[in-house]
């Protein structure tokens, strides 16, 4: 494990998350399957999502938005599992953001063909808790800029394991996913997953 600022309100860590994490995260996509939800558009996107925990992101045809329910199955999200909400928290802590208690996890998952544009965060109204995400599977070069669009950007790569930590000064900078790079994982074959913590109310 290491720790980077990569800037003001960015930290990285580099190979936190563990196995105990990505199992959890597996057994969320098991009782609520990602799926390609439209954008309000009319467009579908190309990363499949789903959430754990009191709301979810959602995204249709009337907008962006939090939910308590998964409109596939008409039922709650699954409950976020222990280990995932303490890892954010242990992160958003070692990042200058301590009691942080996720409401929200969002679950992407990518194969490698899947993008995703630039973008702020800002279906929230808590906006001083940071975002926490986590990432599992192939590798992926993720972008991120200031907090208006087309200015300059930097980008790196994040692995499995890794741990971003966005907040304060960063909590709605534009970024995105240029490319899921390309090859098999070991335990995830040709998918990446993205977990994103937030605090919502
Ligand atoms: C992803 N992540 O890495 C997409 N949002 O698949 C995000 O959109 C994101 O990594 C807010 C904070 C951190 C993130
Ligand atoms: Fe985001």
């Amino acid at each position: 494990m290491s720790r980077l600022t990569v800037g003001p309100g960015i930290t990285l860590f580099k190979a936190l998350a563990g196995d105990a994490v990505l199992q959890a995260a597996l057994a969320v996509i098991e009782a609520s399957p990602p799926r390609k939800m439209l954008t309000p558009g009319g467009k579908a996107m190309s990363v499949a999502m789903t959430n754990c925990g009191p709301l979810g992101w959602v995204t249709d045809r009337d907008g962006y938005r939090y939910v308590s329910d998964d409109p596939s199955t008409g039922r709650p999200w699954p409950a976020m599992p222990a280990p995932m909400a303490e890892l954010a928290a242990a992160a958003a802590e070692a990042s200058s953001f301590p009691g942080f208690v996720p409401e929200a996890c969002l679950v992407n998952l990518y194969d490698t063909e899947s993008r995703m544009g630039a973008h702020q965060d800002r279906d929230e109204r808590d906006r001083a808790a940071p975002i926490v995400s986590v990432s599992f599977g192939l590798s992926a070069r993720f972008r991120i800029g200031g907090t208006s669009r087309g200015g300059p950007t930097l980008s790196f790569v994040l692995d499995h394991g890794d741990v971003l930590v966005f907040g304060g000064p960063a909590r709605l900078a534009y970024h995105g996913v240029d490319r899921v790079l390309p090859g098999r994982h070991a335990t995830l074959g040709a998918q990446r997953i993205n977990l994103t913590f937030r605090r919502v109310t």
